[in-house]
Formats: C-alpha cells, sequence, structure tokens
C-alpha cells in the first residue's frame, strides 16, 4: 500500500520484507570492505551515527565539507559495487511512487546506534534534484522528522520500522528532516541498531 505523506513523498510500508535476507547479505559484503565510520562534520563534531557507502559514489564529510567522492577515504579504494538486490529494490520503489527511469549511483549506509540521530537538514549535495531518493529502513523502529522547505516549518512526525521505504521526489526532495535518537531495542534480524540504506542519483 502507498501512503503517500505530501506531494512527491510516498511511504511503501513493508516495501523490502521480501528482499530482506538478500539486502542483510549485502549489507554485510558491503560493510567487509568499507566499515562503518563515524564522519567529522566541516564544523569538528563527530556524527553519532555511522556511515559507509556503495556504488560509483559515496557521501563524505570531513573539515573540507560533505562531498560525493568515488573512493572511501579510510582505505583509498573505490567504495563496493552496489549490490544487486539494493539496486532492484530502490529502482522498483521509485518506479512504484511514480519515478521510472531512476539509476542511482550513490547508496549510503547509515547505522543508527541507541541514541544516535540526524538533526534537521536538507540533501542538497546531489547534481539532480529531479531524481528522488529512496530511503529503506531496517531493524529498529525510528521516528523520522519530516519538515518543510523551510527550516522554521515545525516537522511532522513519521514512525518508520523495519522494510518501510520511502521514496522523496519532487517538491518533496528539497524538505528538511531528520531523525529522532533511536531508543535501544532488539531487533530479531539487526539486534540492537537500526540501518538506513538511501539511495540516490549523485552525478
Ligand atoms: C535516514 N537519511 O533515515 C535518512 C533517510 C541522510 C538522511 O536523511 O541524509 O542520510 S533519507 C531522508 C530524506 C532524504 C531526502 C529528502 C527527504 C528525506 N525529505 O524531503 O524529507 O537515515
Ligand atoms: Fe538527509
Amino acid at each position: 500500500a502507498a501512503e503517500p505523506l505530501a506531494e512527491g513523498a510516498v511511504v511503501l510500508r513493508g516495501f523490502a520484507l521480501p528482499a530482506e535476507a538478500a539486502l542483510l547479505d549485502g549489507l554485510q559484503r558491503v560493510v567487509a570492505q568499507a566499515p562503518l565510520r563515524r564522519m567529522v562534520t566541516p564544523g569538528g563534531f563527530t556524527m553519532s551515527v555511522a556511515m559507509t557507502n556503495c556504488g560509483a559514489l559515496g557521501w563524505v564529510s570531513d573539515r573540507r565539507g560533505y562531498r560525493y567522492a568515488p573512493r572511501d577515504p579510510g582505505s583509498a579504494l573505490p567504495w563496493p559495487a552496489m549490490p544487486q538486490a539494493f539496486a532492484r529494490l530502490a529502482v522498483a520503489a521509485a518506479a512504484r511512487a511514480g519515478f521510472p527511469g531512476f539509476a542511482p549511483d550513490a547508496c549510503l549506509v547509515n547505522r543508527y546506534e541507541p541514541g544516535a540521530r540526524l538533526t534537521l537538514h536538507q540533501d542538497r549535495n546531489e547534481r539532480d534534484f529531479g531524481a528522488p531518493i529512496v530511503s529503506v529502513s531496517l531493524g529498529l523502529p525510528a521516528v523520522f522528522l519530516f519538515g518543510g522547505r523551510e527550516r522554521s516549518e515545525r516537522p511532522r512526525r513519521i514512525p518508520l520500522a523495519h522494510g518501510d521505504v520511502v521514496v522523496w521526489g519532487g517538491p518533496a526532495r528539497l524538505r528538511h528532516h531528520g531523525v529522532m535518537p533511536v531508543k535501544s531495542g532488539d531487533h530479531p534480524l539487526l539486534g540492537g541498531c537500526r540501518v538506513n540504506l538511501t539511495f540516490r542519483r549523485a552525478a
């Protein structure tokens, strides 16, 4: 069932469940080659969320800024290839939400341990805001903050659970958003963490 959140934003509850085993297998292969790490913001803060990437480009942050890079700055190697199960799911979700032909070249993997959060921000490092972003929630549930085009707009709280997929496109693409601190728990497949996969067209 497709649940519209706002113009351009659609929640597909449980859309990733049929692929969960393949997604976890892909995730294990990605983090074995490109370990999760907590990056430093340009302001000098270490993020609470641990990140890695797969695909041709990966999102990175350091004292110099935020950008997409073709190599893992930790190893100087290219990011691992995007597992086929990841790409297939992202393309199918985008098509279901009305964005046929989505061709992601970057997948950012976010791991939230209890207490980890994402403060309100916009995703603006991609070249073409016409392409949607597809996000896949795995593991512990979270409360997602869905704000407005203006930072001052009070965000709505959207609960997201294991297997939920959200497609953020059109006018929703540049809304402010964040994730409330994740509460501790024990998920049967992921244990004590939340993992979010975000698929983007970066270049
Ligand atoms: C997460 N990650 O749950 C989210 C999922 C990030 C990030 O925010 O930057 O890594 S992606 C949520 C998103 C992306 C683009 C637009 C909007 C939401 N939106 O308009 O609300 O780890
Ligand atoms: Fe974001």
